[in-house]
């Protein structure tokens, strides 16, 4: 399968796989009787999946992960994850492989009605960007005119600077390789001009490399970025169940629920509160989960704001402000819909 997957370069070519038939609740029970969850996570991108000197996977995608485990099996570390590359990915969900592939996947009306898959999220909100070598003197996209293009095969990155370029009368050339890693190998040894990505990600890989201060990232976006972790669209169920995870995490954010103070808010007299946190009623056990899974993915994962401010925010080594993924409330666009 691994082969098979390996050969597979662009995401395209899963939209010939095995149509999908809707069926309530199985792939909900397959992966509660299996008694953990099968993540897709890439192998060591910044921020997303990189192993810690405890040989513990860390991560935004990871953490996603984990809250999914918390909230199904009350335990964040029923997890196995599985490597892989950006185009190994959706054929992965698609093939059952993985559950859920957290690989910072961008949701597109293609990817969407056309492959059978399910997006979660948005879990980040973002626009594509660009980073150079200082020494071209480029300082704005229009300065890339005929530049080489690191991208990685199977995103949706390519087709956005075709468009973008063409309607600007400008030329590009991409170079495209399966592992994000080995593209920035190749780019911080001149082999491309230029790389592209979300803007966060870019930050992050800027710090990795060997002489930060020689590479411009443009404040420019070239196109917006809407990702999430993807999972297969057959089972109603399973879907709500990995859409609410998402929400809980925004929700605790919003209700300022968080690791240290989870204990203390148990104990609250807030119908709203003791709501969110299955208290009172049983939101949980009707989607199929346990009545206190709002209260095992914040102790698994803490809220949303932990999860960036571990991952990208000021705890992190790229200290990016939350910027579009702040909370409505805050002036973003992260929000729940009611928790009722
Ligand atoms: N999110 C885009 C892909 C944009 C992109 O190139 N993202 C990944 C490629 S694997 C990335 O740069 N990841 C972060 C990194 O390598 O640092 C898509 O879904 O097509």
């Amino acid at each position: 399968m691994r082969t098979l997957l390996k050969s597979i370069l662009a995401a395209g070519v899963i939209a010939a796989a095995s149509a999908t038939t809707a069926t309530a609740g199985a792939i909900l029970d397959e992966i509660k009787e299996r008694g953990k969850l099968r993540c897709g996570i890439y192998q060591n991108v910044p921020a997303l999946a990189t192993l810690d000197d405890q040989g513990r996977w860390q991560g935004f995608d990871v953490d996603y992960c984990r809250a999914l485990a918390a909230a199904l099996f009350g335990d964040g570390d029923a997890v196995e994850f599985v490597t892989m590359t950006f185009a190994q990915g959706m054929p992965a969900v698609k093939s059952r492989e993985v559950d859920m592939a957290g690989l910072a996947i961008t949701y597109t009306i293609g990817r969407d009605s056309e492959l059978g898959l399910d997006f979660v999220g948005p879990t980040l909100y973002s626009g594509h960007g660009f980073m150079v070598h200082k020494r071209t003197g480029a300082t704005k996209i229009a300065d890339l005119n005929g530049a080489s293009v690191c991208v990685v095969a199977g995103t949706v990155t390519d087709s956005l600077i075709s468009d973008y370029f063409s309607a600007r009368n400008l030329t590009y050339t991409p170079v495209a390789f399966e592992n994000t890693n080995q593209r920035y190998e190749y780019y911080e040894n001149g082999r491309c001009d230029v790389v592209t990505s979300e803007i966060p990600f870019l930050g992050t890989r800027r710090l990795r490399m060997k002489n930060p201060d020689d590479h411009v990232i443009f404040e420019e976006v070239f196109a917006k970025s809407h990702m999430g972790p993807v999972i297969l669209e057959s089972d109603p169920q399973w879907s709500n169940v990995a859409r609410w995870v998402h929400y809980a995490l925004i929700q605790a954010d919003e209700f300022g629920i968080n690791q240290e103070n989870i204990d203390e808010m148990l104990k609250t007299e807030d119908p709203e509160l003791q709501r969110f946190l299955g208290v009172t009623e049983t939101l949980g056990e009707k989607m199929g989960l346990p009545n206190d899974f709002t209260v095992n993915i914040i102790r698994a994962t803490g809220n949303y704001d932990d999860i960036w401010e571990r991952n990208f925010g000021m705890k992190s080594a790229v200290k990016l402000p939350r910027g579009l993924n702040a909370l409505a409330k805050d002036g973003g666009l992260q929000w729940a819909p009611n928790w009722r």
